[in-house]
């Protein structure tokens, strides 16, 4: 339980650092700076509680229109670093006024292909007086392979440079800026976040004490191929083919997963608590059983392909490199595969990367991708992309910590993939539970989505979601006070409190809170109290 506020905590972290900033310590910040490869190419002093305006933010970053919301009195740069000759990022820097800067900093990541500076987890973070930094990864955009196409240094870039060099120039800024170092840097992400934070720690153990990472994209390739493999398993590109599933047919293959398996948990909320217990026969949904209508039941051919599509992935020489798809989730990532009537998959990150980083072809499509093509990228790997590293040695023996949180819900990044992280990394570093438990704790929140959203109580401070709710600014609650507290007190989670709000909206009334549990113990209802309370909910060992 905590028993102090973080507003009591900041002060504790201000003390320190009573370094004048204003707007004229922000306006001095412009040009050429004293850091190596570092142009700072806009300054300005912001007040807390303004708007700002983001022009010429392209439109897979949210276009012109883009606003962020100032979160304290602060000094805003804009900064590029040349990181060869032929590519260069863009860093974000908000830089809390000394009164309210806690002394700490907090880096971000991206997420799907990245390109998009994080402004949410940078408006939280600047909130809590953090000195809070963002990336563009190299790249401007979310959408698009042309930044990629023969741009060696910029896939580096996304496959690893870019969270590097955000530690190393936040650094040295925050030294700069404040005349002190900050006292303990961190690093919030979720998805692509996640996979450039798990990768950071490998590869540059040095730059970040603590990490908050959500649904991490670890084993990238595999993770956005999977969703070619699928498609292929249900008859795409081929519409006409008696294999094919239609898009308006899963819908109701994944109401009938829930309507299978949900109460076998204990409560019958909508939610599958651990979809990787279970396996799904869809040979209930034949036609002719009477369960689902003439539109929507499902031919033989169609229930062979539906289980297909829930069996793991095995590459070309037969070992099983990618978990089944989670039972419960919305499958729109590779079933949402048609445009009136043609073939072309919604899911645009596997045409984009393939294009422009693996096969560096702009014509190439995803209609014939198979197995050999997932194969292909994991031996190319450009950037160093897919991140599947389980040896954080170098993190651990320096007393780093991570909490990292991942829905069972989730249909980007099956939750699987955590687990599999996780025991990989305790593994590879020959741990006890109790010793993984000392630096890296994974919590998993069922009926949460991908980072955010969905049925459950998921809202626990989470990496790229704004606004925090400023009532619930607590280590049970909020998971970045949670890791500040792991790593400057030494009190590890054991807990993590979700909330539910009215409309999914954040610091409107709460409907719902649950409790969760660092795996491998979980959330388990005590079968007497209001399932809405948080002190219902036990951990458990399965
Ligand atoms: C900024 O804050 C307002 C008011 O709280 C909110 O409605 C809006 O969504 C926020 N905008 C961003 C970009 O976070
Ligand atoms: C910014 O303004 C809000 C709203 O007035 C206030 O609650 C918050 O404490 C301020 N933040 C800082 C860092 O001053
Ligand atoms: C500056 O960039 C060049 C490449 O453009 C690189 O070789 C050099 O190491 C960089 N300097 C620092 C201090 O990072
Ligand atoms: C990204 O956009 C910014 C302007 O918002 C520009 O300064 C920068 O050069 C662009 N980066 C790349 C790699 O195109
Ligand atoms: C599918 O069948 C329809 C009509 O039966 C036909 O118009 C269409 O061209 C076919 N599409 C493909 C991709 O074969
Ligand atoms: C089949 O059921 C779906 C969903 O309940 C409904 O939208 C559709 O109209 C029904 N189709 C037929 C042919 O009854
Ligand atoms: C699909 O059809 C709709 C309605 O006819 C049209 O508005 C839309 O532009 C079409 N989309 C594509 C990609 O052709
Ligand atoms: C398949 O995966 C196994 C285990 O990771 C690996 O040893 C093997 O090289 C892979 N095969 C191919 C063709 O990539
Ligand atoms: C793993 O750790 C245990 C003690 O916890 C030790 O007995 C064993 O030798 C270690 N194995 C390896 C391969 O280091
Ligand atoms: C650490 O613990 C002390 C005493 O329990 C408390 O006063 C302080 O606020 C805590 N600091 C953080 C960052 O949690
Ligand atoms: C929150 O709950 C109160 C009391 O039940 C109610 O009056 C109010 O309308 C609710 N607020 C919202 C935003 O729904
Ligand atoms: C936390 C909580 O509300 N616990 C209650 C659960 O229900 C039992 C039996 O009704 C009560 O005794 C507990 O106080």
């Amino acid at each position: 339980m905590v028993s102090f506020t973080w507003s009591i905590a900041i002060l504790a972290g201000a003390i320190a650092h009573q370094v004048a900033s204003s707007p004229e310590s922000c306006a001095s910040f412009c040009g050429q700076t004293s850091i190596p490869n570092v142009t700072v190419i806009a300054s300005e002093y912001l007040l807390n509680g303004s708007q700002i305006t983001l022009p010429g933010t392209v439109e897979s970053c949210g276009g012109s229109d883009l606003k962020a919301n100032i979160t304290a009195d602060l000094c805003r740069l804009v900064l590029i670093v040349a990181t060869t000759p032929s590519s260069e990022v863009q860093i974000e820097a908000w830089l809390p006024d000394a009164p309210s800067w806690n002394g700490r900093s907090l880096s971000t990541g991206n997420g799907g292909i990245g390109g998009c500076i994080d402004y949410a987890t940078i408006q939280n973070g600047a909130g809590l007086g953090f000195a809070s930094f963002g990336t563009n990864a190299g790249h401007n955009g979310s959408v698009g392979y042309e930044f990629f196409l023969n741009q060696p240094e910029v896939i580096n870039d996304f496959g690893h440079r870019a969270i590097h060099i955000e530690a190393e120039v936040s650094k040295e800024l925050v030294t700069q800026y404040y005349g002190s170092g900050a006292s303990k840097s961190y690093y919030a992400g979720c998805s692509t976040g996640g996979r450039q934070g798990f990768q950071n720690a490998h590869l540059y153990p040095e730059d970040f004490d603590g990490m908050l990472l959500g649904s991490p994209g670890v084993d990238w390739l595999h993770i956005v191929a999977s969703k070619g493999v699928l498609a292929h398993r249900i008859g795409w590109p081929d519409l006409n083919s008696s294999e094919y599933v239609r898009p308006e047919q899963w819908p109701a293959i994944v109401e009938a997963q829930i309507k299978q398996f949900d109460a076998l948990d204990g409560v019958a909320d909508g939610i599958i608590d651990e979809p990787t217990k279970y396996r799904f026969d869809p040979a209930s949904l034949a036609c002719g059983t009477g369960l689902l209508n003439s539109s929507l039941c499902l031919s033989p051919q169609q229930i062979a392909s539906v289980r297909r599509a829930y069996e793991p992935i095995a590459n070309t020489s037969g070992h099983i490199v990618y978990p089944s798809f989670e039972l419960g989730s919305k499958t729109d990532v590779f079933s949402d595969n048609q445009v009136n009537g043609t073939a072309s998959l919604s899911y645009t990150i596997l045409e984009d990367f393939w294009r422009g980083a693996i096969y560096n072809d702009s014509s190439w499509t995803p209609d014939n991708f198979s197995e050999f093509d997932m194969d292909f990228a994991i031996q190319a790997n450009p950037g160093q992309v897919n991140a599947g590293e389980t040896n954080l040695a170098s993190f651990y023996q320096k007393g780093g910590k991570i909490i990292s949180y991942h829905g069972r819900n989730d249909e980007t990044v099956t939750s699987a993939v955590s687990e599999r992280f996780f025991t990989g990394v305790q593994s590879t570093l020959n741990l006890t539970m109790d010793d993984i438990h000392e630096f890296y704790r994974l919590f998993f929140l069922p009926g949460m989505h991908h980072c955010s959203g969905g049925l459950g109580a998921w809202s626990i401070g989470n990496a790229q979601k704004y606004p925090y709710d400023q009532a619930l600014l607590d280590s049970e609650h909020n998971a970045l006070i949670a890791l500040v507290e792991w790593v400057e007190n030494g009190t590890a989670p054991e807990i993590l409190v979700g909330t539910k709000y009215e409309n999914d909206l954040i610091g409107s009334n709460i409907t719902a809170q649950r409790t969760y549990c660092p795996y491998p113990m979980a959330s388990k209802w005590d079968g007497v109290n209001d399932t809405s309370l948080a002190a219902s909910w036990k951990c458990v060992s399965y």
